[in-house]
């Protein structure tokens, strides 16, 4: 960054999405020169940057090194992919290139700001995220939750919270410099985002930038359960205090018998009280809880949180039952990680599962059966899911949602768990993995009201 830095920046911003927009609004207000560059323009755009006060260009891919030269700094929005020509053009023309985060946690710090927590995983950091802060309020701490989750980090360092709890993507964390959390967590390591990442092991590096700053001090909350992780933890940075979670085995925060337990062995919730009590969710109940009582919150504070926060929707969410059958939205898993995990709470299961394909080897979903039996294979990835279960289990293609509600039903028997849980993303079908899983649901939803009336 140049003497600029100290008056008015000359920022560009790469896409103007969510995040795009926010850093926009906030460098204007701050007095900062930004401009908006982005793949897609559209007049909805347009009003857009002009009610900030930005300017917006279509990214004239041969002229980028240009236009970026006399920067002080790019911001790429998180979607960017690291292959795009916008970061070999900032090489070129010398400028730094910051994640919105990075940028965020720096205002933060100038500002002698809120306290950092950072939760990033290829599975759960939204439920952790979300489960971290709900406990930390109900300790009366004023934090917030930020990031991927939703909601632009540099939008937070402003709202007077004492905590931001931001929920960081590989994405985010690529471009991190100084990015430097109170408390990280680490929830764990899958195959992920190989249509962002040129590889697996570039994919894990960007997720490790969350200990590359933290010091004596801080703390790295981690999984024991997690083999990749646990290989990986000799990253953290000494004098960082560890804090393990398991629920396979021993570790500070653990399950025993049918507790969750603190370092101390004390009690920190009943599996009763809890709203759910899958792997994944104590998984996620000794994650938060790590992570909160880390970052300042009380026992108390963590049982009534953890027994008071509703599930987040998409997430192995019970639709409805008939004739025996249990129907499940489980949208939200787009790895087959995610898969894997969401099926080990069943002990039969017709599994609907394809979409749009991350880069991702969907052979892995054999690890599902058992419990699958059956399977519906929908989206653009419906023929690599076939091919995945090919001689193992029957496979059913369908053309659409009703299709593969329909097959499913043929396929359950009396017992079985039917999930929508598909290991891709929904763009080849839907605008968002929220939008199939609402989907899905209503059609699921309709079937078993005919079928009440039938009876
Ligand atoms: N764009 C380009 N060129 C590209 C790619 C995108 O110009 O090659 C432009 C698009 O035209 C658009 C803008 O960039 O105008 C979109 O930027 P974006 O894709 O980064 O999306 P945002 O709206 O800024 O949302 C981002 C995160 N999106 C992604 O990481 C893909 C949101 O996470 C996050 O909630 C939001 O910032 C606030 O932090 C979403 C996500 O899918 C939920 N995250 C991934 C995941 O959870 O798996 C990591």
């Amino acid at each position: 960054m140049t003497d600029r830095a100290k008056t008015s920046r000359k920022i560009a911003i790469i896409g103007f999405g969510v995040t795009g927009r926010a850093v926009a609004r906030v460098l204007v207000e701050a007095g900062d020169e930004p401009f908006v560059l982005d793949d897609n323009l559209s007049p909805e755009t347009d009003l857009a940057a002009a009610a900030i006060g930005v300017t917006v260009e279509p990214m004239a891919t041969g002229a980028l090194a240009r236009r970026l030269a006399g920067c002080d700094l790019v911001v790429p929005s998180p979607g960017v992919p690291f292959a795009h020509p916008i970061y070999a053009a900032a090489a070129e023309a010398g400028v730094p290139i910051w994640a919105e985060v990075e940028l965020a946690a720096r205002m933060a710090d100038r500002d002698g700001g809120p306290r950092l927590v950072a939760v990033t995983g290829t599975n759960g950091k939204t439920s952790v995220t979300t489960l971290a802060t709900a406990i930390l309020q109900a300790s009366g701490v004023h934090a917030v939750a930020a990031g991927n989750i939703g909601a632009p980090m540099i939008e937070a360092v402003s709202s007077g919270a004492e905590v931001i709890v931001v929920e960081v993507s590989s994405f985010q964390l690529q471009f991190t410099e100084e990015f430097r959390p109170a408390v990280s967590c680490w929830l764990n390591l899958a195959p992920d985002h190989l249509d962002w990442h040129p590889t697996l092991a570039h994919y894990a590096e960007a997720k490790a930038r969350i200990w590359a700053n933290q010091e004596a001090g801080d703390t790295a909350v981690i999984n024991a359960d997690d083999a990749a992780i646990s290989a990986l933890a000799r990253r953290i940075p000494p004098g960082v205090t560890r804090a393990t979670f398991s629920v396979q085995g021993r570790a500070d925060f653990a399950v025993e018998g049918d507790r969750l337990v603190d370092p101390g062995g004390d009690t920190l919730i009943t599996l009763g009280e809890l709203p759910r009590a899958l792997p994944h969710d104590l998984s996620n109940a000794l994650a938060a809880a790590a992570v909160a009582l880390s970052a300042g919150a009380s026992k108390k504070g963590c049982r009534d949180a953890l027994a008071s926060t509703p599930l987040l929707p998409h997430r192995v969410s019970f639709v409805g039952e008939g004739g025996g059958v249990r129907w499940y939205d489980d949208s939200k898993a787009t790895t087959p990680a995610s898969v894997i995990a969401a099926v080990s709470g069943f002990s039969s299961v017709v599994l609907i599962a394809g979409g749009r394909n991350k880069g991702l080897d969907l052979g892995a979903l054999v690890a599902t059966v058992p419990p699958v039996h059956a399977v519906v294979a929908i989206g653009d990835a419906a023929a690599e899911v076939e091919a995945a279960f090919q001689g193992l289990v029957p496979v059913t293609v369908a053309l659409d949602m009703d299709a593969a509600v329909d097959a499913a039903a043929r396929l359950a028997r009396v017992g079985d768990g039917v999930l929508l849980s598909p290991g891709c993303t929904s763009f080849d079908w839907y605008p968002s993995y929220a939008t199939r899983g609402e989907h899905f649901a209503a059609i699921v939803t309709r079937r078993l009201d005919r079928e009440e009336h039938q009876c």
